[in-house]
């Protein structure tokens, strides 16, 4: 096999990697010393009054070792506290001169080195990767122009309108105040009470109730800029931009009941499989892709493009893919890096702007003021991963931790003492120049009509998803509203369901034993001014002009590879040689990986006497970290795992979460004793090897490839679940 890249091998090119240089550290063949450079004599006991006596006051060793570790924890991000991430470089495909001068986007073939950070939003630092969840999506790019940072999300859209509500959305998913409860969920009570009060949420609540808040991989999610953004070209003529992350490999989820095995069998799922994927050299990868929108054609939609929670159709205004995003290098150290980045919506370079969206608004406050408790103070653009390979030259000094030493006697601006400098600089040399968008308008408090239509794009949503994915939401909603306390909330936010679509309502409210609700007669939108006219601020009922979009259902994702898929083989001694060996080279040739899974670690033996490496035994492994479940032929094999109960539950486990199976000869007697056995014996006699279902009683690798490539057969859960 070719030898990859490895996960090293671009950092000569990659500027920001350079500069991180200038502060990693190794203490490979180094002595020990203290913070202060004198070398450590004795690391294993403290400075005592004799063997047995009480540490001595002076030991400056151990104070210096114990206050450093006692103040080693900064506060958590106050939302997406749980995160991975990654360096790697953005390259440009398509030049966007006609749209923008933002340098970076200017020639195709033009690098720029970026540190994307993966998030989930509600959960502590410690949380589960699979909490139902939209996922953070952020990207710094370090431009020659200074650090520009795409800070979004895996959901195109938001729960609100305004940033003024965030405190209350964040407050009410979070875990409840009395007891602390749930951790990283928003199956309880006052997550589901403000939704329902909210009737603004509820086309996010589609997709966060979908399978997209339960990705497979951090590397198989979309990412979107959300907010409606500003280019400005060299002539200062503006146009709307929305911008989009499509992964490389396709969009692909989990299930839920996958979901909360794997939170229990591996915490870590998402971030292990980031890190393992770059260390293969596996690296992974999204092309990045804008939706343009001429400024004279601002109203022309039938929704506000200000509006945070809709999207623009791509039936409506296409996706122009303009560059890809490689991540091939992990940090060096989780916190230096992954903890301490500090992203902000309001890192922009010249060419881009923002839009007068209030949520985007309200966030260009929020992310700089929360680096200041969370990273301690005004100086955290210093902290190497966030400072910029652009010079930095201003008159602001001091702070706690101010590392620059700003030298000469002027820090202030008109200055003579410095002669002038720091210069301001003219547009022409880059220097930014706010879009001079007209403005006539009364202060108010107040929301445009135009943000009214709360459904339209909820009920877009569902009707693009298949008959699989609806289902998914109803179980999802059912999950959620299961758990509650409180049966109001539940008829509330069926009720809120009629408006989206009748018979998700109906389904809903059948699972949940509830009569299903009329339509809200109440007014719903609880931020009604005590003098204003309700009637003013209820959700306006609109006609989406599409009926459904392709894009928005995942069945619709490429499935043309099985690169970095999990295959799972099971095995014991006396494993037939050809039977394991052609299928796993055939599996590895086409990019997935293997792990022979056995009842002990160790070694095994083939039927050849061969000794095979045992990668997990059934005690660490479980079907719901693999993709797939292939069992050789091999008689004595078959008959041992036959007394393995895991490995029995292993495949009706598989199956039940409809991941491709294969067998091979006596691999194919031990799937007959499982309850998938069972079930195709008796339902599938005429057609064993089954394709519609994923289930391959063959040796055949090109047909389980194909099978692994399609991600799930879904047809299974029309036939009913095996139990596991
Ligand atoms: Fe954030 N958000 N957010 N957010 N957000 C933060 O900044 C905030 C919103 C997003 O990996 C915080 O440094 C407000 C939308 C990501 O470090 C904080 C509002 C989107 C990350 C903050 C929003 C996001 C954050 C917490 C409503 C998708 C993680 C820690 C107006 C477009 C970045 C921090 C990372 C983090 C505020 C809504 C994405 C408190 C006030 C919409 C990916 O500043």
């Amino acid at each position: 096999m070719a030898k990859k890249e490895t996960s090293k091998t671009k950092e000569i090119d990659n500027l920001k990697i350079n500069d991180l240089a200038k502060n990693t550290e190794s203490g490979q063949g180094e002595f020990l010393t203290t913070n202060h450079g004198l070398r450590i004599n004795d690391d294993q006991n403290s400075l005592k009054a004799g063997e047995r006596g009480a540490t001595l006051l002076e030991d400056f060793h151990f104070r210096e070792k114990i206050t450093h570790f006692d103040h080693e924890r900064i506060p958590e991000r106050i939302v997406h506290a749980r995160g991975s991430a990654a360096h790697g470089y953005f390259e440009l495909h398509e030049s966007m001169s006609k749209y923008t001068k933002a340098k970076f986007l200017q020639t195709p073939g033009k690098q720029t080195p970026v540190f994307v950070r993966f998030s989930t939003v509600a959960g502590s630092r410690g949380s589960s990767d699979l909490a139902r969840d939209p996922r953070g999506f952020a990207v710094k790019f370090y431009t020659e122009e200074g650090n520009y940072d795409l800070v979004g999300n895996n959901i195109p859209v938001f729960f609100i309108q305004d940033a003024l509500k965030f405190p209350d959305l964040i407050h009410a998913v979070k875990p409840e105040p009395h007891n602390e409860m749930p951790q990283a969920g928003s199956a309880h009570d006052t997550f589901w009470d403000f939704v329902s009060l909210m009737p603004e949420s509820m086309h996010m609540i589609m997709w966060a109730m979908s399978d997209r808040a339960i990705p497979r991989s951090l590397r198989m999610m979309e990412g979107f800029g959300i907010h409606t953004f500003r280019f400005i070209n060299e002539n200062n003529k503006s146009v709307f931009v929305k911008f989009h992350w499509k992964p490389v490999l396709g969009v692909h989820s989990v299930t839920w009941d996958e979901a909360q095995k794997i939170s229990g069998k591996d915490t870590d799922y998402h971030r292990r499989d980031l890190w393992e994927a770059i260390e293969t050299g596996n690296f992974p990868e999204w092309n990045f892709g804008v939706q343009i929108v001429a400024e004279e054609d601002e109203h022309k939609f039938d929704f506000d493009l200000l509006d945070p929670t809709k999207i623009i159709p791509e039936e409506i205004v296409p996706v122009q893919i303009i560059g890809k995003m490689t991540l091939n290098r992990n940090p060096d150290n989780f916190f230096a890096e992954t903890e301490q980045v500090a992203f902000h919506p309001g890192h922009i370079v010249s060419g881009i702007d923002f839009s007068n969206d209030p949520l985007l608004q309200g966030r260009l406050f929020s992310y700089t003021d929360t680096q200041l408790s969370r990273l301690g103070g005004p100086n955290f653009h210093e902290i190497p991963i966030n400072r910029p390979i652009a010079p930095v030259h201003n008159n602001q000094r001091d702070g706690i931790m101010r590392q620059t030493i700003n030298t000469g006697q002027s820090s202030y601006n008109p200055n003579a003492t410095g002669n002038g400098c720091p210069f301001q600089a003219g547009a022409a040399d880059g220097g930014f120049v706010s879009y001079n968008e007209r403005i006539d308008a009364r202060k108010v408090r107040a929301r445009s009509q135009s943000f009214f239509d709360h459904f339209s794009q909820a009920t877009l949503f569902y009707n693009s998803q298949s008959e699989t994915e609806k289902n998914h939401i109803v179980d999802a909603l059912l999950f959620e509203l299961g758990k509650l306390e409180t049966e109001a909330i539940r008829v509330r936010v069926v009720g809120m369901l009629t408006q989206v679509d009748k018979t998700l309502a109906e389904k809903v409210a059948e699972g949940l034993g509830i009569p299903v609700p009329k339509a809200p007669e109440e007014p719903m939108n609880q931020s009604i001014p005590a003098d204003g006219d309700p009637m003013k601020f209820q959700p306006i009922k609109v006609e989406s002009s599409l009926k459904s979009s392709a894009a928005l259902s995942m069945e619709n994702t490429v499935k043309d590879s099985i690169k970095t898929r999990q295959v799972a083989i099971l095995a014991a001694d006396g494993i037939d040689d050809i039977s394991l060996n052609t299928m796993k080279e055939a599996l590895e040739a086409a990019g997935a990986q293997t792990k022979i899974i056995a009842p002990h670690l160790g070694f095994i033996a083939t039927a050849t006497s061969k000794q095979i490496k045992v990668d997990q035994s059934f005690l660490t492994a479980a079907s719901v970290l693999f993709d797939a479940v292939y069992v050789p032929d091999g008689k004595r094999s078959a008959t041992a795992l036959k007394e393995e109960p895991d490995a029995i539950h292993f495949i009706n486990e598989a199956y039940k979460h409809c991941k491709a199976i294969a067998a091979d000869g006596s691999g194919v007697d031990f799937i007959y004793l499982t309850a998938v056995g069972v079930k195709i014996q008796n339902e599938d006699k005429a057609d064993k090897n089954n394709l519609a279902t994923g289930v391959l009683l063959n040796r055949d690798s090109k047909e389980f490839i194909n099978a692994i490539a399609q991600h799930r057969f879904w047809e299974r859960e029309k036939r009913g679940k095996v139990p596991a």
